[in-house]
């Protein structure tokens, strides 16, 4: 392989890694049987929040404060891209037992 060609592939390993950004993670939350877990998550501003309803019924993700609310049909996975930082508390809307909290750091 010639320089030129090095650099080039180097550069664009370089580029690949500097594309994806090094804060943004997706944190996973399972909602089966009634139970959301972990019911306690942290994640920063930027990061996606995978709700999996493993239930044959449909759930919800609604923030107390009116932030958003995710609506989570039966067997589906749904993301929601946090955007504001701070704790939220959350619940189903058809079964108000299910509670939860997720931290949102800026
Ligand atoms: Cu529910």
């Amino acid at each position: 392989m010639r320089t030129g060609q090095y650099a080039a592939v180097v550069t664009a390993l370089i580029f690949g890694v500097i594309a994806v950004p090094a804060h943004a993670a997706t944190v996973k939350v399972v909602m089966e049987n009634l139970v959301v877990s972990p019911a306690e998550v942290s994640a920063k501003v930027g990061d996606t929040v995978e709700w999996i309803n493993k239930d044959v019924f449909a759930h919800t993700a609604t923030a107390r404060n009116g932030d958003w609310e995710v609506n989570l049909p039966p067997k589906n996975t749904v993301t929601l891209v946090l955007k504001k930082a701070g704790t939220i508390e959350y619940y189903c809307r058809f079964h108000p037992n299910m509670k939860a909290t997720l931290t949102i750091a800026p």
